[in-house]
């Protein structure tokens, strides 16, 4: 079989081009598209380990290019270059250029590490999560605000961010690539993470440790706001439990199905009825789940007829997930019924008069 030499080179290349073309340097998760200080001291890292490389390739090829050529052999002349062997300046500074190079690498590399790594001492203003990974969504527990919540990390913007990563079952890594580098989130060590927004906005954040099942659909937003928008989310939530269902009959009707459908067996709901007994933390705290854009960890936007295909089949919006479809498919109620509890779900936490534009930070672009 012959194939052409130069077949390979150019297969190699249309595939590094094609490598290329699909890389995208500023959409919602790029790390190069930074928007705090702790993103931008890794981005620059690499920006600068990477121009290195390039300078030590350049050098390397450039100089065995040269030697190539200029010693090449000659036609009629069998003559042995003169060799360096034993040449005691040039081993030197073969040493001395590598040791260079290292340090290059190593100096801004700690220091890195060192800015963006440690535990910190959180500052005076500085918010604190605990964020617990479950297959496969998020809880974000506030406890000095005392809210829990899912899904959705909502934060000042220029305030310390300081996250306290722990997981409830398998190994799960928490990353937000516009605001920090990744960290691991391992059952029963209490790994840390900080970061600020430079800007208010909302930023992608994805599980970055195989998890099985649905791991690819383990997403959540970092929404970042201004300060006066985060103390009213917050207000909003600690106010939670003494608020009233709103008057409308569909969402009083949903509210009622929210027990009866077993729904309050798993999710907790601040302030929903006295009698009975809601949910566990292992489930989506749901307090407040009219503020949230998005469904099911970051999956799909938080409307109600995305909530309703949820509620009547999670699998088809989350294939792997563990929450069960609670209506039979032939159940003759499941459309009003579903529809209902989508209603009161969405009326969670958001006046009647003002309920299509409630969703904090939707007016910051979506990412
Ligand atoms: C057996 C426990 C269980 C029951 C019962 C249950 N759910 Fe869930 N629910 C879950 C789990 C687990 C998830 C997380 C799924 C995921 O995103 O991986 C979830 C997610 C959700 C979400 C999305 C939460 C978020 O943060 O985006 C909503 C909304 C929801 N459930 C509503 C309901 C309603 C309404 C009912 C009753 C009709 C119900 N659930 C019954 C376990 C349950
Ligand atoms: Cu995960």
């Amino acid at each position: 079989m012959q194939t052409h030499r130069w077949l390979r080179p150019a297969g190699l290349l249309s595939l590094l081009a094609l490598g290329l073309s699909g890389c995208e340097f500023a959409g919602p998760q790029s790390i190069f598209d930074t928007a705090g200080p702790i993103a931008e001291a890794q981005r620059d890292l690499f920006v600068w380990s990477y121009q290195l490389s390039w300078i030590v390739v350049i050098g390397v090829f450039g100089v065995m290019g040269y030697v190539i050529w200029r010693f090449r052999q000659r036609k009629g002349s069998d003559a042995i270059p003169k060799q360096f062997h034993g040449n005691t300046a040039l081993e030197i500074w073969l040493t001395i250029i590598p040791v260079i190079i290292v340090i290059a690498v190593a100096v801004p590399t700690v220091r890195t590490i060192f800015a963006t790594e440690t535990r910190v001492v959180p500052d005076e203003d500085a918010v604190i999560v605990n964020v617990t990974g479950y297959q496969w969504w998020w809880r974000f527990e506030y406890p000095e605000l005392g809210i829990v919540t899912a899904n959705e990390l909502v934060i000042p913007t220029d305030r310390q961010v300081v996250v306290n990563l722990d997981s409830a079952d398998v190994l799960h890594s928490f990353w937000v690539p516009r605001l920090a580098g990744k960290r691991d989130m391992i059952p029963n060590q209490n790994n840390q993470l900080h970061f600020t927004a430079d800007e208010p906005g909302e930023y992608y954040g994805q599980c970055a440790e195989l998890c099985l099942g649905a791991h690819a659909y383990m997403k959540f937003r970092v929404i970042a706001t201004d300060d006066a928008e985060f103390d009213a989310w917050a207000t909003s939530f600690q106010e939670a439990a003494d608020r009233t269902v709103q008057a409308d009959p569909q969402i009083q009707q949903g509210e009622a199905l929210f027990a009866t459908k077993g729904c309050a067996t798993c999710h907790t709901i601040d302030g929903y009825r006295d009698d009975v007994r809601v949910g566990t933390p292992d489930f989506p705290n749901l307090t407040n789940f009219g503020l949230r854009n998005t469904i099911a960890a970051a999956v799909v936007d938080n409307t109600q007829a995305n909530l309703e295909q949820w509620l009547r089949d999670p699998q088809s919006i989350k294939p792997g997930n563990r929450m069960p479809a609670v209506w039979d498919t032939n159940d003759p109620n499941a459309d009003e019924e579903i529809a209902a509890v989508a209603a009161y779900l969405r009326s969670l936490g958001v006046e009647p008069a003002t309920q299509t534009q409630a969703s904090i930070g939707a007016n910051h672009g979506d990412r």
